[in-house]
């Protein structure tokens, strides 16, 4: 009967983009941007290896198969798959201490002591997910590539974190321009373990959910410089807590040495601010400290305007849509 009435009731989030309502409207979140796939761009460094472009398209087929609530799919990574892990995993480890936030660490050894981190095989997305549900209610769901930033964003909103599952190519295992698992497992679940990092992460995604383009362009670039890109003062040191940053040991090193330039972090200028996604940035914006950048994210993500507001409700895994913000 209430759907009834809310289906004929004329509810001003009518003229807002379509977002999901419910989590298994997930499904309907899966537009990719193709833009450094191995398959279309030249200078990825598998386009000319066929063998690694019929291993993505393996990988990606689970994803694309995948539906809200299905376990999820267990990939056996090959011997030179986990040997570019194992590469990727020696090389960041060894600066973590220095270079990594301590969030960042904290999680880092949660995981290898209770997920079966380390340099000897790739953690499955399905005990990793498992962890994290355990820690800060967030849950992971297989993707094939580079998502759009609203649907991306979209999944946050109900603590879904869209994880690509296929490796980067042998050949550069240093940095890459697209999303991998190393990029996921070691740049991205480390911080989603941390509840308050978690917290803020489901408020950039409720804030998202039908804003208009524009705003959601504000918040992918703000979502670009922290989440991916950040970088935040402790005990009167720079460290890095983006993840973009995390698992790559080319960029990490680069962005702590003098070379680029550090802007002070503020939501509404870093909002802005242009960037390229191909290499390193020439810019990155530093905070305070890894509280200040929560905070001013969040005030940034409540100001966003729209003409409802929505609520998560935990227990149904649905949005609730209320009239007045
Ligand atoms: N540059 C990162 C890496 O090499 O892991 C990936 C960034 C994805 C936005
Ligand atoms: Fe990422």
């Amino acid at each position: 009967l209430k759907r009834v009435a809310e289906d004929v009731r004329s509810v001003p989030e009518d003229k807002a983009p379509w977002f999901p309502r419910q989590i298994k409207d997930l499904d309907r979140c899966n537009i990719l941007i193709t833009k450094f796939h191995p398959d279309m761009d030249q200078d990825h460094p598998g386009y000319n290896d066929p063998e690694y472009r019929r291993r993505r398209a393996f990988i990606s087929e689970l994803a694309f198969r995948y539906k809200q609530g299905d376990p999820l799919p267990v990939v056996e990574y090959t011997e030179e798959e986990v040997s570019t892990w194992r590469e990727v995993y020696q090389k960041l480890r060894g600066v973590y201490p220095s270079l990594a936030c301590r969030q960042f660490l904290d999680g880092l050894q949660q995981l290898e002591k209770e997920c079966g981190y380390g340099e000897e095989r790739v953690p499955q997305l399905r005990d990793v997910s498992a962890f994290l549900t355990e820690r800060t209610g967030f849950q992971l769901r297989p993707v094939a590539g580079l998502l759009s930033a609203r649907d991306f964003l979209a999944s946050l909103a109900f603590r879904v974190f869209q994880c690509t599952q296929y490796i980067r190519h042998s050949s550069a295992p240093m940095h890459s321009p697209e999303p991998d698992c190393c990029h996921e497992l070691l740049g991205h679940i480390p911080m989603l373990a941390d509840k308050e990092f978690a917290q803020f992460s489901q408020e950039i995604g409720l804030a998202s959910l039908g804003a208009s383009d524009e705003d959601i362009e504000k918040l992918s670039t703000l979502y670009w410089f922290t989440v991916e890109f950040g970088l935040c003062k402790q005990n009167g040191a720079v460290k890095a807590y983006g993840a973009g940053l995390l698992s790559s040991y080319g960029e990490l090193v680069y962005a702590l040495s003098n070379k680029p330039e550090y802007k002070a972090f503020n939501p509404e200028e870093t909002a802005v601010q242009p960037y390229q996604d191909q290499t390193y940035q020439p810019i990155y914006f530093l905070s305070e400290s890894f509280e200040d950048a929560k905070v001013k994210l969040r005030k940034y993500s409540k100001s966003i305007k729209r003409p409802f507001a929505v609520r998560y409700d935990p227990f149904t895994c649905s949005m609730e849509v209320l009239d007045q913000p």
